[in-house]
């Protein structure tokens, strides 16, 4: 099946899903391997590879064939530039960041990507990604000017933008390792648009993915907790952020 159908049937059974960000830059294929077949067995959707800083096509090919080598759920490339292009994944995002200040971050990247990205056969999923909150470094590299905390509705026109633009996802990014997107933030734009939400940055818990799903991600990324925790520890920690995500979505298609 391809990656964007089955993205789409996982959120239709099942409202909220979660997905594993390796950052081939601070994660080795080895931990790799081992932390993409705890997330599988966990219940995530799928492995996504990028980082902001120091990944090259070769980290990013070795990483995705160590999470091949155990895992069957989808890779997804997560580029932070040309870089963190490789024809193993299965599919990238194909990402704009809306609110960068530089044009390259918006279609400057994405041109000279498009050619590499049908060259390799990738599936390009396209992606609004809308950085917010304190950004952390994929707000300081791409130019973005972050949508402050405290004013939803500018990302949620941004959001509604990206709709009427054709983009197939939101992806409100807070920064990883940065203080999470609130969940009043999320609703604000998650009623705005109609196409399906992604929210990453800072989420570590069972309550903060709960929280996410809850408020309206369909999609809840995390990064920064597999990095940080032993992993003997962390078939526990994600099943419960898996846990969360899945029920916060079910809670949230109860409501009126
Ligand atoms: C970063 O949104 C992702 O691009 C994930 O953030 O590393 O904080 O989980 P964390």
């Amino acid at each position: 099946m391809k990656v964007r159908a089955y993205l789409k049937q996982q959120i239709e059974s099942k409202g909220s899903i979660h997905m594993t960000l390796l950052d081939p830059d601070k994660t080795s294929p080895e931990d790799s391997k081992i932390i993409a077949s705890i997330a599988e067995e966990a219940g995530t959707s799928a492995i996504m590879i990028g980082g902001s800083l120091g990944v090259t096509e070769s980290t990013v090919s070795q990483v995705i064939d160590a999470v091949k080598e155990e895992t069957n759920v989808p890779v997804i490339l997560f580029p932070g530039s040309l870089s963190g292009l490789s024809p193993k994944a299965d599919a990238v995002w194909f990402l704009s960041v809306l609110n960068s200040t530089n044009p390259y971050y918006i279609v400057g990247a994405q041109a000279a990507g498009a050619v590499i990205i049908r060259r390799h056969g990738l599936e390009a999923i396209p992606l609004a990604y809308i950085i917010v909150g304190q950004g952390g470094a994929a707000g300081y590299v791409s130019y973005a000017r972050p949508v402050p905390f405290n004013k939803p509705e500018i990302a949620a026109a941004y959001a509604l933008a990206a709709q009427y633009m054709g983009f197939e996802y939101v992806y409100l990014e807070a920064g990883s390792g940065m203080p999470p997107v609130p969940p009043y933030f999320i609703k604000v734009v998650r009623r705005a648009i109609n196409i399906p939400l992604v929210v990453g940055g800072g989420i570590k818990s069972y309550e903060l993915a709960y929280k996410a799903a809850k408020a309206g991600a369909n999609i809840v990324v995390t990064g920064t907790v597999v990095e940080e925790v032993d992993p003997n520890k962390l078939r526990k920690v994600l099943s419960s952020i898996v846990k969360g995500v899945h029920e916060g979505g079910r809670d949230r298609a109860k409501e009126p």
